[in-house]
């Protein structure tokens, strides 16, 4: 059983699908971590090949991901650009041997959080700093840094340094998304039951 259908299965998630958006520029590890995560025993695949840009899109049990290279593709982001809105969850990933396109990177993340289907959500974001085995690579605080990351204050997010070709990093950053989402789901309950909630609490006090 693949690190996401075990967070599925513990937040009771069976049937409801869950979207997760897997974003960053192209080649910074994306389509690896997605590998590292999909069930071991289920390596089937559902790669949509669009001509121009590509949207890969990957499904296990309860859990459907939405994989977009954001760089060399501003022309055809109003095509993606509707993902936004079923997303519940982000995962960006950066190459943090690639200082040169950091900036590029930076760039794609600002339009992103900017973006009118995203900016208003408290909508969680996991950071990969991706590729920490290289020679060049700069820590994942100072990714942070350079991304500016310490501003975004509307929205969980955590940053974790990874390498997706062995798969290191990854538990901690999905052990993260994990906790955030089942408190975002409980807080939710909470909220749309809350009379019920009162009730419970009121009896519990009685
Ligand atoms: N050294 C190293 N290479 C990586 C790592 N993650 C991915 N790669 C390699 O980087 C290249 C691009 O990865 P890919 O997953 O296709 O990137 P995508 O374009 O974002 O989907 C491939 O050759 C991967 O094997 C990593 O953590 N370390
Ligand atoms: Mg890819």
């Amino acid at each position: 059983m693949g690190l996401f259908d075990k967070l599925s299965l513990w937040l009771g998630l069976k049937k409801k699908e869950v979207n997760v958006l897997c974003l960053g520029l192209d080649n910074s590890g994306k389509t690896t971590i997605i590998n590292q995560l999909k069930p071991s025993d289920s390596q089937a695949q559902d790669v949509v090949p669009t001509i121009g840009f590509s949207i890969e899109k990957f499904k296990t049990t309860s859990l459907s991901f939405t994989v977009f290279d954001m760089s060399g593709q501003g022309r055809y982001r109003n095509l993606w650009e509707h993902y936004y809105k079923e997303g519940q969850a982000i995962i960006f990933v950066i190459d943090s041997g690639d200082q040169l396109r950091m900036v590029v990177a930076k760039e794609e993340l600002d339009t992103l959080l900017n973006h009118s289907d995203i900016m208003h959500r408290r909508i969680p974001i996991l950071f990969f700093a991706n590729k920490m085995d290289l020679r060049d690579a700069v820590s994942a605080v100072k990714v942070s840094q350079l991304l500016c990351l310490e501003s975004i204050r509307d929205k969980p997010w955590h940053i974790c340094a990874s390498n997706a070709v062995k798969g290191e990093g990854l538990q901690e950053g999905v052990d993260w998304l994990q906790g955030t989402m089942a408190g975002l789901i409980l807080l939710h309950q909470l909220l749309t039951h809350r009379d019920s909630v009162a009730v419970v609490i009121s009896f519990a006090l009685l």
